[in-house]
């Protein structure tokens, strides 16, 4: 394994750019052109940038009422811009993070599981690009899964652990919990207890306030930051808690829960979803819930509503703190959740990596000062919008949107913060373990969503299909109604009886034909009848099969084609 490697601040020159872009040009590659020497290190003109990740956190646990002091300091109100279809591209973890942190999809960055030894080019991710322009870089909190594992090889938790790439500062979460677990502070092993202050988002929230007001004071103040803080709320984690325990739920504070507690939850119209026959194999059987099931989805969903108590404050704490050092014009902040998560959607009691709304969507809140796109940003964009399209944002935002450090599958949303429409057609969810699990499209011109699932066949043990599923967003927004099941029955017995017509038709035709008196004659009568049942049956309008038919081909095709994309070719069809 390689030691991740760190830039000396004063070494980056356009040479030492150059060198890495050719460093991980792979040998299919053309050699990656570094950034405009100008813009790049021209610091000054460079807005800090906060990306602040969730994990597991459902749109259910966001919004202005459950995190009140978020919406205040960044939401529409105060000049924030809601994306209200911000996707999780794919919604598992791992792939997902991976690709905010290279802008590409998992079948370009190599993480289809939860695990950091499957990304490729480890060192080519937005750290290492902000670093190389100038900026002071802190991680705080979880990086991707499996990553201690993978850099030294060591089961156990090493006492030292290498950085990861281009981070000055790390306050790291080796390990999942809320409390009882470790972190790397700068590369050296540390556990957290169980002791009140340990609570890990609080612990969180401390290392990124206090990050950015040694930032603010210290020596590097005149450079700009990148601090990535990946939280562990709403994820489910061991607890003690009398409510908030067992498996899938999170872990919360005394006050938080005091407050949500009791607060009414009120889940949507595919909550338990009564008729699933239209699922796919792999969901077609989940059991309906039963009260008790439903009653643990809600307090489930209550827990995770008082998680993000800690990482509301939080933002506001991160917000003041930017305030108070007069820098808070000179940031771009970005709220997200790696992944959404079911509270008994579709009768799926927990977990996400699925094609359904709920796992794919996730809270997406930008804060981009005017001073930094020319004007002020909507309050609201309807656009979808992925993970992908962080890293390509923010350096867009950092005045190097040209530069091309990965061939970007995501892009770049300044567009949509100007209030223009963003080139782009389509969005791909993919994942695999080994076999592909699922793979979709999302059609944005018709919002509609179309995905196929795999599994290993156990005798051939080879990777089969083994369900489709189509959904028209705008009128089956909660993907009650699989479309496909449309083309099961139906459209056997419309073909069937559209044929036996046209063969009784034919027949008596042809009949007729019989009685004409030369066979030039019974010739030319019978091509004209045969003729005139292909007009007919060219006629007769498309039934609704037959346009699930055609829309299902234009899709696969779509799925098939984006599934080794790179690039442009990801977001629209490229021309010539
Ligand atoms: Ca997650
Ligand atoms: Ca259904």
């Amino acid at each position: 394994m390689k030691r991740a490697f760190l830039f000396p601040i004063a070494a980056t020159s356009l040479a030492l750019l150059l060198a890495f872009a050719s460093l991980h040009a792979g040998p299919s590659q053309a050699p990656l052109a570094g950034p405009d020497e100008a813009k790049a290190y021209s610091s000054s003109g460079k807005p800090n940038v906060i990306v602040i990740m969730t994990d597991d956190q459902s749109k259910k646990a966001f919004g202005p009422k459950i995190m009140p002091l978020t919406f205040k300091a960044i939401g529409p109100q105060a000049g924030g811009t809601l994306f209200t279809q911000g996707f999780a591209v794919p919604p598992l973890c791992c792939p997902s993070r991976a690709g905010f942190i290279t802008g590409q999809y998992p079948h370009n960055h190599g993480v289809w599981q939860n695990n950091y030894a499957l990304l490729e080019d480890k060192e080519n991710v937005i750290s290492t690009w902000l670093k190389l322009a100038g900026y002071r870089t802190a991680l705080v909190g979880k990086y991707l899964n499996k990553y201690e594992l993978a850099v030294t090889g060591d089961e156990e938790i090493s006492p030292q652990i290498p950085l990861p790439p281009s981070y000055d500062y790390v306050y790291q979460t080796l390990t999942n919990g809320y409390r009882n677990y470790y972190v790397s502070v700068g590369g050296q092993r540390k556990r957290h207890g169980s002791a009140g202050t340990d609570y890990v988002t609080n612990v969180l929230n401390r290392k990124a306030v206090s990050f950015i007001k040694g930032h603010a004071s210290g020596e590097h103040k005149d450079s700009p930051f990148f601090l990535y803080l990946a939280h562990f709320a709403p994820h489910p984690g061991k607890s003690d808690h009398p409510s908030c325990r067992g498996r899938g739920t999170a872990d919360v504070m005394r006050q938080d829960w005091q407050e949500w507690g009791k607060k009414p939850v009120v889940l949507g119209a595919n909550f338990n979803e009564s008729d699933i026959s239209d699922k796919p194999a792999p969901e077609r059987g989940n059991p309906k819930l039963t009260a008790a099931e439903v009653e643990r989805a809600k307090t489930r969903l209550r827990c995770a509503r008082a998680a993000m108590a800690p990482v509301d404050r939080g933002v506001h704490d991160i917000v003041q703190t930017l305030r108070h050092h007069k820098i808070l014009d000179d940031t771009v902040i970005f709220f997200v959740s790696d992944n959404g998560f079911f509270y008994g959607e579709h009768r799926i009691l927990m977990g996400k990596n699925r094609p359904y709304r709920e796992a794919m969507e996730v809270p997406f809140l930008a804060w981009v000062p005017s001073k930094w796109i020319g004007q002020d940003a909507p309050g609201r964009v309807d656009q979808p919008v992925g993970t992908i399209d962080l890293a390509p944002t923010i350096l867009d935002l950092a005045g190097l949107g040209g530069w091309r450090p990965r061939a970007f599958d995501g892009m770049s949303l300044r567009p949509a913060l100007e209030g223009r429409k963003l080139d782009r057609e389509w969005l791909l969810f993919e994942q695999r373990k080994p076999c592909r699990k699922y793979s979709s499209v999302l059609d944005i011109a018709t919002n509609t969503l179309y995905s196929v699932w795999f599994d290993r066949n156990p005798v051939a043990g080879k990777c089969q299909t083994v369900g489709r599923e189509l959904y028209h967003l705008n009128s089956d927004p909660d993907q009650l109604h699989n479309q496909l099941t449309k083309l099961k029955g139906d459209p056997a017995v419309t073909n069937r009886k559209a044929r036996q017509k046209a063969k009784r038709q034919l027949q008596q035709a042809l009949r007729q034909c019989n009685r004409k008196r030369t066979a030039k004659a019974r010739k030319r009568c019978r091509q004209a009848a045969r003729r005139k049942i292909q007009r007919a049956r060219k006629r007769a309008p498309a039934g609704v099969p037959d346009l699930i038919r055609a829309e299902v081909q234009r899709l696969e095709g779509l799925r098939l084609k984006l599934s080794s994309c790179s690039g442009e070719e990801c977001r629209r069809p490229v021309k010539g």
